[in-house]
Formats: C-alpha cells, sequence, structure tokens
C-alpha cells in the first residue's frame, strides 16, 4: 500500500549542537582530531558550531516555521554516555529529552540517528571501531538511549554512513580519528555494521518487552553513489563494480542479503585486509531493516587505471561536463532516480528514505543575510523530482530530507562549506533562512495538496 510521503530536514550532533564541555558531555574523536593541527581548515572546530545546544527551541520553532514533518538529528554518544559505558549521563540525555518533547509539541516527528561519526575518545582509546568489543559497546548505548527516548521516539537509525566512519575515519585518514590503516579501515566496516545488529536487536526486544513495537522503525543510513563505468569496455566495466563493491555493495549486501560479496571478500583477504567476520556474525547484522536511509549527492564515471600500490584494484574518476557544486561534486539527479529503482530492483524489502540530500555553494549574503540560492535550489527541486520519479515507478520512497537544515561544521572543511537551507551568521549565530528554504517550504506544502488530491492511501 503506498504511504503518505514525509518531508524533512537532518543535522547532526557534532555539526552543530557545540557545548562540548556541558552537562558531563566528554570529548569525541573529532573534538581529539580538530585539536590536531593540520586536521580542519583554519583549525576549526565544533567547540560552539550553530550553539543548537543553548538555541534548540527557536531552532525548532523554525523548523515548524518551514512546515517540516520531521527532524532528523543525532544523539552526540559522549553525551548520552560519557566514555562510552555504564550507564546514561542524565544531564546530557534531559537535552534530548527537551528536544523530543519540543518537536512533539510542535507535531514534528522525531527521528533519531544513534550514531554519526562523534565516537567517545576513550573507545577509540580502547582501539575504536577497529576493536570489535566496540560494536558490543553500541548496542549497549543504544539501550542507554532507547530506555531515555523510545517512550516517545519510534524512528531509530542506528548509523550514519559507515563508509564514511572506517574509509575517511582509519584508511585515508581524512576524518577523526585520523588514522590510516586499510586493515583497521575493514575490520570497522564489519564491527560497525555488526554494532548495527546488535543495536537493532536491543531495540526492538525493549520496544517489544514495552508493548511499543507498533509504528517502531529501525535502520540504517548509507551514503551510497551510482558508480558508472565509462565505456563499455570490460575493464571500465570492471573498474566500476570495484567501486560499487566497495562504496555500496559492501554496506547492502550484508545488510540485505546477509553475505558480503564475494569478489570484494575475496579480494580484501588477497589483500591482507580480511573482514574479520565471525560465526553467526551475518544473521546479527542482516536483522530486518524497516527503514535504509539513502544518503544522496552525486554519482560518479569511473575508468580503469593500473593497479596501485600491493595490487589494490585503481580506477580514476572521469569528469564530466556538468554543474558542480563546492564540494567539487558533480550534480547528477537523474542518477538519484536509477539508484532509488536499482535498490527496490536487487534489494527489495525496505522502505527508502532519502535521509540526506543537498549541496554547498558559496553563498554571498546581502546586507540582510538573506542568501539568495537559486543554485541550491535548483539542486533541491531536481533531486527531489528525481526521487519522486523513482516513487512513480515503483520503489517503495517514503521521504526525502534536506542536508542541512543549517550551515554548519563540514568535518575537515570546518566552516568553508555551506550546506545549509537555513544560514547561520557564525559571529551573532543569526538564523536566515535562504531561498532554498522558502522553496524547500513551499514545495512540501504542494507535494500535500497533490497527495490530498491523488487517490493514494495513506497510512
Ligand atoms: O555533512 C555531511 C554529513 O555529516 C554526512 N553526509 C554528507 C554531508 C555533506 O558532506
Amino acid at each position: 500500500m503506498e504511504q503518505k510521503l514525509l518531508w524533512g530536514a537532518a543535522t547532526s550532533s557534532y555539526q552543530i549542537e557545540g557545548a562540548v564541555s556541558e552537562d558531563g558531555r566528554t570529548p569525541s574523536i573529532w573534538d581529539t582530531f580538530c585539536a590536531t593541527p593540520g586536521t580542519v581548515t583554519a583549525g576549526e572546530t565544533g567547540d560552539v558550531a550553530c550553539d543548537h545546544y543553548h538555541r534548540m527551541p527557536a531552532d525548532v520553532a523554525l523548523m515548524a516555521e518551514l512546515g517540516l514533518d520531521v527532524y532528523r538529528f543525532s544523539l552526540a554518544w559522549p553525551r548520552v554516555q560519557p566514555d562510552g559505558a555504564g550507564k546514561g549521563n542524565p544531564a546530557g540525555i534531559a537535552f534530548y529529552d527537551r528536544l523530543v518533547d519540543e518537536l512533539l509539541a510542535k507535531n514534528i516527528l522525531p527521528w533519531v540517528t544513534l550514531y554519526h561519526w562523534d565516537l567517545p575518545q576513550a573507545l577509540e582509546d580502547a582501539g575504536g571501531w577497529p576493536n570489535r568489543d566496540t560494536a558490543y559497546r553500541f548496542a549497549e548505548y543504544a539501550a542507554v538511549a532507547y530506555d531515555a527516548l523510545g517512550d516517545r521516539v519510534s524512528q531509530w537509525t542506528t548509523m550514519n554512513e559507515p563508509w564514511c566512519s572506517a574509509m575517511l575515519g582509519y584508511i585515508t585518514g581524512r576524518h577523526a580519528p585520523g588514522r590510516r590503516d586499510a586493515r583497521a579501515g575493514f575490520a570497522a566496516v564489519h564491527h560497525l555494521l555488526l554494532g548495527h545488529g546488535l543495536a537493532s536487536q536491543v531495540i526492538r526486544e525493549k520496544a517489544r518487552a514495552n508493548g511499543r513495537s507498533e509504528g517502531l522503525e529501525v535502520g540504517i543510513t548509507l551514503n551510497l553513489a551510482p558508480k558508472i563505468p565509462a565505456s563499455e569496455s570490460p575493464e571500465d566495466i570492471a573498474a566500476a563494480h570495484w567501486e560499487d563493491g566497495l562504496s555500496n555493495r559492501l554496506y547492502l549486501d550484508p545488510l540485505l542479503r546477509a553475505e558480503y560479496p564475494a569478489d570484494v571478500a575475496a579480494k580484501l583477504e588477497e589483500l591482507g585486509c580480511p573482514l574479520p567476520v565471525q560465526d553467526g556474525d551475518l544473521s546479527i547484522i542482516a536483522q530486518p531493516v524497516d527503514v535504509l536511509g539513502v544518503n544522496y549527492y552525486s554519482s560518479n564515471v569511473v575508468a580503469a587505471a593500473p593497479a596501485g600500490p600491493n595490487g589494490w584494484p585503481a580506477s580514476t574518476a572521469v569528469q564530466r561536463d556538468v554543474e558542480r557544486t563546492a564540494m567539487d561534486w558533480e550534480v547528477t539527479p537523474e542518477a538519484l532516480t536509477g539508484l532509488l529503482l536499482r535498490l527496490e530492483r536487487e534489494y527489495p524489502g525496505p522502505a527508502w528514505y532519502i535521509t540526506e540530500n543537498g549541496a554547498a555553494y558559496a553563498d554571498a549574503p546581502d546586507a540582510n543575510g538573506f542568501v539568495d540560492d537559486a543554485d541550491r535550489e535548483r539542486y533541491l527541486r531536481t533531486h527531489i523530482d528525481a526521487a519522486l520519479e523513482a516513487r512513480a515507478r515503483g520503489a517503495n520512497l517514503r521521504g526525502y530530507f534536506a542536508w542541512s537544515l543549517f550551515d554548519n561544521f563540514e568535518w575537515s572543511y570546518g566552516y568553508d562549506r555551506r550546506f545549509g537551507i537555513v544560514r547561520v551568521d557564525y559571529d551573532t549565530q543569526e538564523r536566515t533562512p535562504k531561498r532554498s528554504a522558502r522553496y524547500y517550504a513551499d514545495r512540501i506544502q504542494e507535494e500535500k495538496k497533490r497527495e490530498l488530491m491523488s487517490p493514494v492511501q495513506t497510512g
């Protein structure tokens, strides 16, 4: 049965909250990383960010003004369970209590992500995600979070973009904790997925025990990027298939088919980076996924290249003559339609939500702080159109979240890249909806009217 679409916006804890030393929060890997010279543009940090921790009620009021149905935010693990072990921290949890209540009071559905990259530093000191034990610590944290918020929150995403945590955090070192160790990185992939499975089990069990299973939606968010072969040559096709394996299949297959892609697993083994799978792990990882969140920004055209050092398969990204965002990412909305249709065809079962989609551009505010971001408006319009096209062609798409509600701390780029539909003046913390926010608010209303007038069942 076709369901009503939900329209929202997303943020994450470290990118907007600030207040990194308040109410018992302990350092995360991002606090440590930012304090390390040369890691983040201009030495910037999330210490203050958008000061959302202190401005939350006004921020929620702004969400209501924009007409959002749902707000996707993440919990800071070191705020909820400092040091990543033991009981919850009442003062830290109180912030999320207030946030959830504020959202519900404004009729906005709270959508919680448990992990958007801010691992407690204490757990990194104990080995981080390459250490199997971190997956079990994550499940305990999920229990603490669910006990605190499960009476009011039904939408639970375990991880945001495990590819980034593993690849950028442990292999390229571009993100916290800044390690460069491929063997550790692929161990992290497996333990992140294991953590997802264990946490999903905990949440479902607790919901069942408390009679709250009805309406519960548990899932994970992946950043998925279509890899398009540059030509029909077997070499380019093989290069694109390998890249698809590393970026997409390595996550989708274990989650939704209870197996790692054989080609990728075998190659990793050969390269000395085995996935440290133990008996029973894959059935834990492949818990039922109610919701698969898709973070979509771009796609890539891939051409074969000579193998890299130590036999690593290599490829070249072929530049297309298309618009690019300030991240230098190609703007390819049509690939989103293809991606959603592929997911429905090859991995049927979950409801798909676009849990992030948006663009950084070099915004130029006028004297009043207003940003006339026709480029971002166009990006949102064409991607929403592309997503709805996939829905019309049979993809079980249930919602869309703009990334991001606010300009915020864009990781190793610091505050230099702005993704917000609402501008944040970091000197005054003033929020000013951009042209794209107005567009998005209007589009939400338009889509709701269309839905009301169409003979679609709601549920
Ligand atoms: O800002 C990030 C977000 O934290 C995760 N997904 C991609 C966004 C843009 O880079």
